[in-house]
């Protein structure tokens, strides 16, 4: 089994600023955790990370043929991207939305996915082990 780990804009930031949000984890420190739960569980990943929507946009197109899961945190992107539901809908790869904040408990203009409905499950609010819950539905969804 291989997963696309895909992190949006200024997630690279994490750890740096803004830790009564997105916690002390820095992005390096996350994708050791992840790259660690998916060796332990036998699961190939890639992880990758960009803050421009195109590159975005191509991660999710490469991923087809070649991927079997992916989890995504768009960043800001959530909120305004047509171009990331489209692309997750075309290669229909079943994908999990994942947000280490609550954007429901946010901003009113947070309460916006675009790309929720071409998404299998959203986890929200549940810091960055929302990551590893997300591997962790994944692996039990592609497994049935
Ligand atoms: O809660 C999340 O994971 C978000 O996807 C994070 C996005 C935000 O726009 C979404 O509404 C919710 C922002 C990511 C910015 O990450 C930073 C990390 C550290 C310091 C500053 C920004």
């Amino acid at each position: 089994m291989k997963l696309l780990i895909m992190n949006g804009p200024n997630l690279n930031m994490l750890g740096i600023r803004e830790p009564e949000i997105y916690g002390r984890t820095t992005y390096a420190d996350l994708c050791n955790m992840i790259q660690s739960h998916c060796d332990a569980n036998g699961i190939a990943c890639e992880l990758k990370q960009s803050n421009h929507e195109g590159d975005l946009v191509d991660m999710i197109q490469q991923a087809y043929g070649n991927t079997d899961g992916i989890v995504i945190n768009p960043g800001a992107y959530t909120h305004t991207s047509v171009a990331l539901l489209d692309a997750l809908k075309a290669v229909g790869i079943p994908a999990v939305e994942v947000h280490i904040s609550d954007p429901d408990a946010r901003e009113s203009f947070r309460k916006i996915s675009y790309i929720r409905s071409a998404c299998v499950k959203t986890i929200k609010g549940h810091g960055i082990k929302g990551y590893l819950e997300a591997v962790d539905f994944l692996k039990g969804y592609l497994e049935k």
